[in-house]
């Protein structure tokens, strides 16, 4: 995750982020606005708009540094320790930019460049977690959201006593990747929902603390506040992703069938589905049920066409280089063997960063800088506890840039690489701009991306760089690699929405905390049409066992990305000069379509993020046509696997209304009926909880 300089929140978050600043622990005890740098030094008197806004890029690159240093610190070695350091400096940054807000009030109504204007509206918005003005009260939110984020990296299942009966999240993971197991699936997954439970008393509280920093700074709440980062009114967010997810709800709809079918062929129809037709959360081989790419072996339209087995590619190259590093071995017992696998597990992850940059300098990107090599965490360290969640940082915002992950070798891990190398060359490319400029165009742009040179990894690609075998021209090795997108890209979409449709809910107050967890799985159910085969009553936070929760990010960034990716993906297909499906266009090596990308990426938050779509794509409007389009053959495909099935869920639980009609030939031809029951379910609560619009897509 990466999030504009702007967007201040936790740890990982990066740059920007989370701020600290030398010289304002005095803030702390004394009243914010009491106005001085960062350095101590008093605010120059007469200073017009111009000269603040000078000010305010050379303070934010002080404060910042401190601040980014002490939250990676505190995300790669998780200690009481760190987790201290980095609240308090979090609350240095999170004071000094209360304070930046209050000195920027003086300028309000005054004639200053537009670029002066930019920025100070940018200012107010620079943060995920607007602290209230009572220094006491930032002391204890920076301190809540440490430990939260701390506690999430730390969480551990144990079934005895020592490590060695312990699981962490990846463990958990594995399980749900790899087991096809009913009850062992089930286990791993209610196990880590289960560490979050003690985190719900610090995020009940963090969200009053945040919610206080939003209305002291003018907004509705925190949910407000955080829709109003859009360049839009603050109130349009909410029906523009409905209309989004309503151009995106049929596709889905479709895939939700067909694996609903392949699970009850797994499992039998009693454990296939639970009541209302939805699918069991603890079978979809994702602890938050996201991405379904680990069901391949269920999923697989034709497993004996081409091979797509990336995992497969990746944990042979993985055996090798252990197996490498093994014969050169000099001591001998245990730690040796387990120093051995870890070089070699070592050289496979720095492999695949080194693929994953050769795409982006393939179209015409600079190389990344030899610190990047020397700094980044590529796989899990073995003595200590770390945030494993991915995440790309620029430290300086000026080149010390860093990723950190316990890449392990599989599909999901791979695509995951290539994302976050996509936000390090985000953030290369708007070096140059002023600090409160470098940020993505919005955080959805920031979040596509690497998605979008995912998609450009097509079958042809990865047969090029020698991880899956000849690919034959058929129309099945097309669906299956179509298959293969769906299940990560399609199976996300409703995720992308329900998360921040709950927290806009938990923020606005009409999720009370002692509904926290019902009203989660309702809106799993409504979006997502999955649900945990019993009930899982409000005395757990299952919301807690995503990230992004106890880390503060906000998601929508993620759906909206769903939906850029397939737009900016189109306009450099286009850039490259490619004619054909929209689906087999690679721009691998095409540099008229890398010089489109680095205009983008270069302009940061520096204009509206329409304005950038423009150039980009030509026009001002996210659509989610391009991903209709690309995904045509196979929701015509899939039309057909359904015809004659029960398709569709009721969120409530109960009967599910019809059948699914026979199929239309037309390829991308809008299904013909809507899902029964699933839009009759009661709308969620939240500031924009109407259920998605009926619109029709278009093609
Ligand atoms: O958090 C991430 C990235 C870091 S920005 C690994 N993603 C979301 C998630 O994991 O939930 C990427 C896709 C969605
Ligand atoms: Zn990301």
């Amino acid at each position: 995750m990466k999030l504009r300089p702007t967007l201040l929140v936790s740890a990982m978050s990066v740059a920007i982020l989370t701020i600290g600043l030398a010289g304002c622990e005095r803030t702390a005890t004394k009243n914010t606005s009491a106005v001085t740098t960062p350095s101590g030094a008093a605010i120059p008197e007469g200073e017009t708009a111009d000269q603040f806004v000078a000010r305010l890029d050379k303070e934010m690159r002080e404060t910042y540094l401190e601040a980014n240093k002490a939250q990676w610190m505190a995300a790669t070695h998780i200690t009481p320790d760190t987790e201290f350091l980095a609240a308090k400096a979090n609350e240095r940054g999170l004071l000094q930019l209360n304070s930046w807000i209050e000195q920027a009030k003086k300028f309000e109504g005054q004639q200053m460049k537009p670029e002066s204007a930019r920025a100070l509206k940018l200012l107010k918005l620079m943060t995920s977690m607007p602290a209230p003005k009572d220094p006491l009260k930032v002391s204890e939110l920076t301190k809540i959201a440490a430990k939260l984020e701390g506690a999430y990296g730390a969480g551990k299942v144990c079934e005895g006593e020592g490590e060695a009966n312990c699981k962490q999240l990846g463990d958990l993971e594995d399980v749900l990747r790899n087991s096809r197991d009913y009850n062992e699936q089930l286990n791993a997954m209610n196990g880590w929902y289960g560490t979050a439970v003690n985190s719900k008393k610090d995020y009940v509280r963090f969200a009053e603390l945040v919610n206080e920093g939003a209305k002291e700074m003018g907004y509705a709440d925190a949910g407000e506040m955080w829709r109003s980062g859009y360049d839009m009114p603050a109130n349009e967010v909410g029906p523009e992703v409905d209309r989004l997810w309503g151009q995106l709800k049929p596709m889905y709809e479709q895939l939700h069938c067909y694996m609903g079918g392949k699970l009850d062929e797994k499992y039998g129809a009693d454990k296939g589905h639970v009541a209302g037709g939805m699918l069991p959360a603890h079978l979809m081989g994702n602890m938050w049920q996201q991405d379904w790419g680990n069901l391949w072996d269920l999923a697989a339209p034709y497993p004996n066409a081409s091979p797509l087995d990336v995992t497969g590619a990746l944990k042979a190259i993985d055996d090798k280089n252990i197996a490498e590093a093994q014969s050169k071995m000099t001591g001998s017992g245990p730690d040796a063997l387990d120093d051995a696998f870890r070089a070699g597990q070592l050289v496979t992850a720095k492999e695949t960063f080194r693929r994953a940059e050769d795409f982006y300098t393939s179209l015409g990107l600079a190389k990344l800088p030899d610190s990047f090599w020397e700094n980044t965490q590529f796989i899990k360290p073995r003595d200590r506890d770390v945030v494993c969640h991915a995440s790309a940082w620029d430290l300086d915002m000026q080149g010390d840039v860093r990723v950190k992950m316990c890449t392990k070798p599989n599909e999901e891990d791979f695509t995951t690489v290539y994302h976050e190398l996509g936000h390090i060359f985000y953030d290369l490319a708007y070096n140059p701009q002023p600090a409160y400029f470098q940020g993505g165009a919005n955080d959805g742009f920031h979040e596509a991306i690497g998605d979008t040179m995912v998609l450009a990894m097509t079958p042809k690609y990865l047969n090029s760089i020698g991880l899956v075998g000849a690919q034959s021209e058929s129309k099945e090795s097309m669906i299956n690699s179509q298959m293969r997108m769906a299940l990560a890209k399609v199976a996300f979409v409703p995720f992308g929405l329900m998360i921040d449709k709950w927290r806009w809910g938990v923020f606005d107050g009409s999720i009370k905390p002692d509904q926290y967890n019902s009203a989660w799985w309702k809106l799993k159910a409504e979006y997502q049409g999955v649900a945990p085969i019993a009930p899982r009553g409000d005395e757990f936070f299952d919301a807690g066992a995503k990230y992004h929760v106890p880390g503060n990010t906000p998601y929508l960034r993620y759906f909206m990305a769903h939906v850029l990716q397939f737009q900016f993906y189109k306009a450099m297909c286009d850039a490259s000069g490619y004619k054909g499906p929209l689906n087999e266009c690679s721009f691998y090596g095409n540099k008229a379509a890398g010089e489109k990308l680095k205009t983008m990426l270069s302009r940061g938050a520096s204009q509206p993020w329409q304005a950038t779509l423009k150039e980009m794509t030509g026009s001002d409007k996210m659509s989610a046509e391009p991903m209709v389009e690309y995904f045509a053959p196979l929701t015509s495909w899939l039309k057909e696997q359904n015809a004659g099935r029960q398709c569709g869920w009721n969120a409530a639980g109960g009967a599910v209304a019809s059948a699914s009609p026979a199929a239309s030939p037309a390829a991308g031809a809008a299904p013909a009926a809507p899902a029964p029951a699933s839009s009759d379910a009661p709308s969620a609560p939240g500031g924009n909880a109407a259920p998605s619009p009926a619109e029709p897509p278009k093609n």
